[in-house]
């Protein structure tokens, strides 16, 4: 779809004139550009986003939460301030909304540019993954007090992994693509572990798992880590904003920086659960929230990380069996290729739990 930038680019309140835009980042969902802007002979760069709006349909919904959680960000950095941490900023619309739509109904929005700070898509040292561990911690810690019902569910039961395994099987009983016969390895998979689906989920109705606010998409490059120092310096990506378990973002986290390999990697033999990665993530995380949580939520963390792999890669399985109509793709059988290595790397966070187990009980005593 080509998009009128001329008139989107003059909708923002931005501090310059107009000089140039380019696609930008890795993001699965949203369409990111880069804009860069003048102003008295320097250069400036803002985040331009288009919202997916087939995604996430009730989009104004979805800004209202972002202004609401940023806003509340804003004012708790200001009481407590904390060295380094930037919080994501909207820039106004010229009619001083959080978005523009355009005339094809587009949701556009632009974020101010965090600068000397990248999302990898791969973690190379675990010092990355401790600071990416206390900044998705310190995130949570933050928005403790922040009044969930104030939320709107951007995408329903987006962490309901009993419903996304519904989801699964209406798929494959349709099987629209005659995809199935592709991917029989994986379809077996998914029906046997169907079990795992419910644990988070009947602990939540049991209410031995509360309910906060969480970020529920903490993949590795949500989290914009300091070109020099290496700290976390801003947390990104605030679409999934919602009422949710702190297990579906440890859990999430892991899935995303825990293994030996990129989320599509197709090495697969070289795959294994890094316990390094895993311990750094750990020991960053528990630094901030291990006095937060409950024992129930801490004897979880672990298994959170098969559990949360296991939804993925099922979502995967799924939009291949769909035909790629959520996840943006970049090569064939590209959702069938990382279902596979979530799927790989599940088996291996399964042989290696009690290590993974035992990492947890050090940082969360200690
Ligand atoms: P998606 O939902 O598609 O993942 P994101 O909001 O995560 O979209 O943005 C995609 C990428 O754009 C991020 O991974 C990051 O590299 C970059 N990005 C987004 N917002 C900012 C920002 N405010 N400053 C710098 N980079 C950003
Ligand atoms: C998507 O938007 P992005 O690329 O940060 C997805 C996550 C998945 C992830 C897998 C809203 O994250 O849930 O875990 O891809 N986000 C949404 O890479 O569905
Ligand atoms: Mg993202």
């Amino acid at each position: 779809m080509t998009h009128d930038f001329e008139t989107i680019c003059k909708q923002f309140q931005w501090k310059g004139d107009f000089k140039s835009i380019r696609p930008y980042g890795d993001g699965h969902i949203n369409d990111t550009y880069l804009v860069t802007v003048e102003y008295s002979g320097e250069s400036m760069p803002y985040i331009l986003q288009r919202v997916n709006h087939q995604i996430f349909k009730a989009t104004e919904q979805l800004m209202e939460n972002i202004e609401g959680v940023t806003g509340y960000l804003v004012d708790y950095i200001i009481e407590h301030p904390i060295d380094h941490y930037q919080v994501l900023t909207l820039v106004p619309s010229q009619t001083g909304q959080s978005f523009y739509k355009d005339a094809d109904g587009n949701y556009w929005r632009s974020y101010v540019f965090i600068q000397k700070a990248t999302g990898h898509l791969f973690a190379e040292k675990s010092s990355m993954l401790y600071e990416a561990g206390r900044a998705f911690g310190l995130f949570q810690y933050m928005l403790k007090d922040y009044p969930a019902d104030n939320l709107h569910e951007t995408i329903q039961g987006f962490h309901n992994t009993k419903q996304r395994y519904k989801y699964f099987i209406t798929s494959l009983e349709k099987d629209v693509n005659q995809r199935a016969k592709l991917c029989q390895e994986e379809i077996a998979f998914t029906i046997e572990h169907q079990n795992i689906c419910t644990l988070i989920l009947s602990e939540m109705e049991k209410g031995s798992i509360p309910m906060r606010v969480t970020h529920n998409d903490t993949k590795i490059n949500n989290v914009l880590l300091d070109d020099i120092t290496g700290i976390g310096r801003c947390v990104i990506d605030l679409d999934t904003v919602m009422p949710g378990s702190v297990l579906y973002d440890f859990g999430d986290a892991i899935r995303s920086c825990g293994s030996t390999l990129e989320e599509d990697s197709e090495n697969l033999e070289e795959m294994d659960i890094d316990l390094e990665r895993f311990e750094a993530y750990t020991k960053g995380y528990l630094e901030i929230m291990k006095d937060e949580l409950s024992s129930r939520e801490i004897q979880l963390l672990a298994m959170s990380a098969i559990i949360m792999t296991f939804e993925c890669g099922m979502r995967f399985l799924t939009d291949y069996l769909d035909g790629d109509t959520y996840f943006k793709v970049h090569k064939e059988k590209h959702n069938l290729i990382r279902a596979k290595n979530q799927y790989a790397f599940v088996k291996k966070m399964e042989e290696k739990l009690a290590h993974m187990e035992a990492i947890v009980q050090k940082y969360s005593t200690t």
